[in-house]
C-alpha cells in the first residue's frame, strides 16, 4: 500500500468501469487489494459502500468508499502523486471531462445496443451506425486534444485515454460477435493508431481482459438473456 494507504478496490473483470479504475491505479503505481463482486449476490461491503447505486467500481481508501468510475479516477489524481491524469489548466481538465462522458454516453451505449440491448436487426444497426458516428466524432476530438502527441491527454495518458481504453477488450468483442470491423484505419486513422498505442502500455496489458474472454462472457450474457426473455409472460 502506497505510505500507510490502504486501497481496496470492488469490481468485476470484464467491467470497462471498474477496467479504467485499474489503469489509474496502475499509472499511479498504487498497490491495492482487489476483490471480484458478484453481480447476481452483491456483497454486504458493496451494498454498504455504493448505498445509492449499488454498482461496482468502488474504492475504498483507508475505510472510506468513492463511487463512480471517473469520480475515482478523478480522487486517485487528486489524492496520490504520479503522472497526471487531468491537466492544470481548468479549460483542458473541463474538456477532458466532456470527452470522457461522450465516451459513455455514446460510445459504450452503442456497443452495448450491439450486443446486448438491440432487440431486432434494426436496432442493432442502428448501434452500429451510431458506433460509427461516435468513432468518428472521437477521431475529431483526439485531433484537437492530443495536439499531435499520442494522447487525448497529449503527452500523458489522460481521463479520456483511460476511458475510452477501458473500452477496447469490448470494441473488439463487438467485431469478433457481428463479424464487423469498427475500429479501421481507413475510417479513423487518429483512433485506430491510439488504440495500437494504447493496447501496448504496461497499465493497459495488466488490466485489460483477454477479448476470448469477453467474447464468451458476452455469448453467455446473450443466452441468459434470450432465456429470460422467453420465459416472460406475453411471450
Ligand atoms: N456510471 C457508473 C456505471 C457503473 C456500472 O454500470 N457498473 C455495473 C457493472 S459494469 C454494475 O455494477 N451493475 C450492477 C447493477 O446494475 O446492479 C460508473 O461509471 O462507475
Amino acid at each position: 500500500m502506497a505510505g500507510g494507504d490502504e486501497l481496496k478496490l470492488l469490481g468485476t473483470w470484464a467491467s470497462p468501469f471498474a477496467i479504467r479504475v485499474k489503469f489509474a491505479l496502475a499509472l499511479k503505481g498504487l498497490s491495492y487489494e482487489y476483490a471480484e463482486e458478484d453481480l447476481a449476490s452483491k456483497s454486504d461491503l458493496l451494498l454498504s459502500s455504493n448505498p445509492v447505486h449499488k454498482k461496482i467500481p468502488v474504492l475504498i481508501h483507508n475505510g472510506v468508499p468513492v463511487c463512480e468510475s471517473n469520480v475515482i479516477v478523478e480522487y486517485i489524481d487528486e489524492a496520490f502523486a504520479g503522472p497526471s491524469i487531468l491537466s492544470a489548466d481548468p479549460y483542458e481538465r473541463a474538456i477532458a471531462r466532456f470527452w470522457a462522458a461522450y465516451v459513455d454516453d455514446k460510445l459504450l451505449a452503442s456497443w452495448v445496443t450491439i450486443l446486448f440491448r438491440g432487440k431486432t436487426e434494426e436496432e442493432k444497426s442502428d448501434g452500429k451506425k451510431a458506433l460509427f458516428v461516435a468513432l468518428e466524432t472521437l477521431e475529431e476530438a483526439l485531433a484537437k486534444c492530443s495536439d499531435g502527441q499520442g494522447f487525448f491527454g497529449g503527452d500523458n495518458i489522460g481521463l479520456v485515454d483511460l476511458a475510452l481504453g477501458s473500452q477496447l477488450s469490448w470494441l473488439k468483442t463487438a467485431e469478433v460477435m457481428s463479424g464487423e470491423k469498427f475500429i479501421r484505419s481507413d475510417k479513423t486513422p487518429l483512433l485506430a493508431a491510439w488504440m495500437e498505442r494504447f493496447s501496448k502500455l504496461d497499465v493497459a496489458k495488466a488490466a485489460l481482459p483477454d477479448v476470448d474472454r469477453v467474447v464468451e462472457f458476452a455469448k453467455m450474457r446473450q443466452a441468459r438473456m434470450a432465456a429470460a426473455a422467453a420465459a416472460a409472460p406475453n411471450n
